[in-house]
């Protein structure tokens, strides 16, 4: 999810920015009311209600930014609501967003007191000062924000590796690490993933298209892998894989390398196709077995796997037969 917004800033990077911007501005204004004669201490008052009307305006349109990048929370799907909180607490987030908030109301409400003060001080000393307080104000108020900041940032970078779901027909490619599913999500649309004969090289949800005369016909998603485990003691890159197989998989194809090159048996692999068939009872799954190109007696491996239906492919291949009338591509 691409958002608006570039690497958040910290409060002295913000100001660091910001402050000589509003001089640079000033400059020529300053310029203009000495040729026009104007009086030195009507110069500096002008000046020193511009400078607090400036930092205010940037101040406050700085944070809208943050603010805005953000999706709101409580539009997105339950798919997106449990990923984020799976890597960031939406608690937190949402608890930094009204520190946010309250952050620019309070720096507004600063700005038009000052200027009042500004507007009657009576010498130029003094409307130096006042506004010297006000930068003060402003400076501390956004310190206070600055572990906001820091955790935004990362968000931020989070927010930027969740997928792009799309709402159309979805199948959603499930198994061990290593099995192959990477590899079939490469060999059924035109995505060029990152495979790798390591397993956990899959650490995000990926998507990926089949097309028909140009058109998305059915969206497919490649998960990491998951191990036979109790669903307490998964890890958070496991946990992505449940949460789109919950949320998104209308069809799950439960990827097998029976060939063991994997690394983990196929005992342990029908396990967690049977612990992934109790948990989604509603969902249609189908075993496919991958690698067949390395497997010399299918057969007999189909015979041992019986009565359950088996789907012979090899992703690598691009031998794809058996699992294409699944697709429902026609
Ligand atoms: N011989 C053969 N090797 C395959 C086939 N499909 C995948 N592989 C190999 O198996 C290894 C793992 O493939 P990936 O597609 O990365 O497996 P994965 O299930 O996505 O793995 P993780 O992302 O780690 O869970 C790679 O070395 C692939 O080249 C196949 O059909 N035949
Ligand atoms: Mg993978």
């Amino acid at each position: 999810m691409e958002l608006m917004i570039g690497k958040i800033k910290t409060s002295k990077e913000l100001l660091d920015i910001v402050l000589p911007s509003i001089e640079k501005s000033l400059r020529i204004r300053i310029q203009k009311m000495k040729k026009k004669r104007i009086s030195f201490e009507k110069r500096v008052k002008e000046s020193e209600v511009l400078r607090i009307q400036e930092l205010t305006k940037k101040i406050n349109e700085e944070l809208m930014r943050i603010i805005k990048a953000f999706p709101d929370i409580n539009e997105l799907n339950d798919f997106y609501k449990e990923l984020i909180d799976s890597m960031l607490s939406i608690h937190e987030l949402k608890i930094s967003w009204s520190k946010i908030v309250w952050t620019k109301n309070k720096i507004k409400q600063l700005s038009k007191h000052y200027l009042k003060k500004v507007s009657s001080a009576e010498n130029v000393k003094d409307m130096m000062r006042i506004r010297k307080s006000f930068y003060g104000r402003v400076s501390s108020l956004l310190k206070e924000l600055d572990n906001d900041f820091v955790f935004l940032e990362k968000a931020r970078k989070e927010f930027k590796k969740l997928p792009s779901v799309k709402q159309i027909r979805t199948i959603v490619l499930a198994g061990y690490p290593n099995v192959g599913k990477t590899s079939l999500l490469k060999a059924l649309t035109r995505s060029e993933p990152e495979i790798n004969s390591y397993p956990f090289t899959t650490k995000e949800i990926k998507v990926g298209f089949v097309r028909k005369n140009k058109k998305r016909v059915l969206q497919v998603i490649d998960t990491p892998g998951i191990l036979d485990r109790p669903l307490e003691k998964r890890n958070k890159i496991e946990l992505k894989a449940i949460l789109a197989l919950r949320h998104l998989a209308e069809k799950i194809l439960f990827l097998i390398d029976p060939t063991l090159s994997c690394g983990y048996s196929l005992e342990e692999q029908l396990n967690l196709y049977k612990s992934i068939k109790k948990i989604f009872k509603e969902k249609e799954i189908f075993l496919v077995i991958n690698k067949s190109d390395l497997i010399k007696d299918k057969d007999s491996l189909k015979n041992a796997l019986k009565p359950l239906k088996t789907y012979f492919i090899s992703a690598r291949k691009g031998e794809l037969n058996d699992i294409k009338p699944l697709l429902d591509l026609d």
